[in-house]
């Protein structure tokens, strides 16, 4: 692999520790954030259950994989076990229960709720997108609650998502940081070619499970201990992670290391001509072999990240011609402040202004 750069770390990297656990610190979402969300939570399921017994209300996403940060928005799927559900009309349905008009005449006796109504002031049925959804949006914090209808193979991946990160510590504080600097960074929007926070939590899963000693295992390749079919899709892997804690005890990288090492990787290392990540086997596996080498449709996998259960799903297929220009010149950006910059704690989460 001629792609493949090695270039010694900076030898002050010890220094970076401290700084950058101050910065996962401080991106951790305050406990009010927490309990107003499961508030939230419980008032959907009142009214849910009126209109649709059997349903249920499941979290997925950021809130229940614990790569949350403040102000992320809150995922909900509403699981109705019909297979002829029309998911158009039960959002639009739900739409109209959650207009506030009809929230003044739910029974509350907690007084929180009170506050809770003024949140459900906006709501739209977005219906046609990919994932239809119901949007709920606050107007004062601008946190958006997404509602979509029966996306089980998501709270799947994010129970997935959440067992990882109980082994290592260092998956969380590096996930938040990465999301933190994509955020910051102006590469986290797939409606503008860029990458969604699920494929850079697969990134950074992936690059601990490369560390050597490794920090992650792979748990899709271990005793499956936990199994559900959904949508045809076996999803099966080793869940009983509590088993695995001290896994990654004999790398003793720091946060900093592996920051540094992440976007050395993206900048210089990864082959993005023929290589595509894999969580799922542990490993990186080869275009040619996915048969993800040319362009199909708007597909052009020009970075390529598979998804653990839905293997023919690439997280990167968003990415088109200009927006791999701008995330390689944002990852080598990251790499040169990570080597060379004094204060890269502030320097690499500097906003991108046009
Ligand atoms: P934020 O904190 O909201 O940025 P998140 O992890 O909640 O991070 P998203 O809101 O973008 O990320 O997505 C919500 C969940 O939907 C995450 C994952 O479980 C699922 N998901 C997102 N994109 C995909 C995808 N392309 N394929 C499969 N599942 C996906
Ligand atoms: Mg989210």
């Amino acid at each position: 692999r001629n792609l493949r750069r090695l270039i010694p770390c900076r030898h002050d990297i010890h220094r970076l520790k401290a700084p950058f656990l101050a910065i996962y610190e401080t991106l951790i979402p305050p406990e009010e954030e927490n309990a107003k969300q499961k508030q939230l939570l419980t008032l959907l399921e009142k009214l849910v259950s009126k209109e649709w017994p059997e349903a249920r209300l499941h979290l997925y996403g950021s809130c229940a994989n614990s790569f949350r940060v403040s102000k992320s928005d809150i995922d909900v799927c509403l699981a109705i076990e019909d297979p002829d559900v029309n998911k158009s009309e039960v959002l639009l349905k739900l739409a109209d229960i959650l207009q506030s008009d009809n929230l003044q005449n739910v029974q509350v006796n907690d007084l929180a709720f009170q506050d809770l109504c003024n949140v459900l002031t906006a709501v739209h049925a977005l219906t046609r997108a990919r994932v239809p959804i119901v949007k709920l949006m606050d107007p004062v914090t601008a946190i958006s609650c997404d509602i979509c209808i029966n996306n089980v193979l998501a709270v799947v991946n994010t129970k997935l998502l959440w067992d990882y990160a109980q082994i290592d510590v260092r998956l969380r504080q590096l996930a938040l940081i990465v999301k933190h600097w994509a955020k910051s960074r102006g590469v986290n929007a797939t409606y503008q070619g860029t990458l969604s926070s699920y494929a850079y939590v697969l990134m950074c899963i992936h690059f601990l499970q490369q560390r050597r000693p490794a920090i992650l295992p792979c748990l899709q390749g271990m005793e499956r201990t936990y199994a559900v079919t959904v949508d045809n899709i076996e999803c099966a892997y080793f869940d009983q992670v509590e088993k695995l804690s001290g896994f990654g005890s004999r790398n003793r990288e720091s946060i900093a290391q592996l920051v540094w090492t992440f976007f050395n990787y993206w900048a210089y290392c990864h082959d993005y001509a023929n290589d595509v990540i894999s969580i799922r086997t542990g490993s990186i596996l080869s275009k040619r072999a996915k048969d993800w080498t040319r362009r199909i449709g708007n597909d052009r996998h020009l970075i390529c990240i598979e998804d653990p259960f839905e293997i023919s799903h690439d997280l990167g297929r968003v990415v088109d011609k200009n927006s791999i220009r701008v995330l390689r010149e944002e990852f080598e950006r990251a790499a040169q402040i990570m080597q060379f910059d004094h204060d890269p704690c502030v320097t690499l989460f500097e906003p991108y202004i046009l």
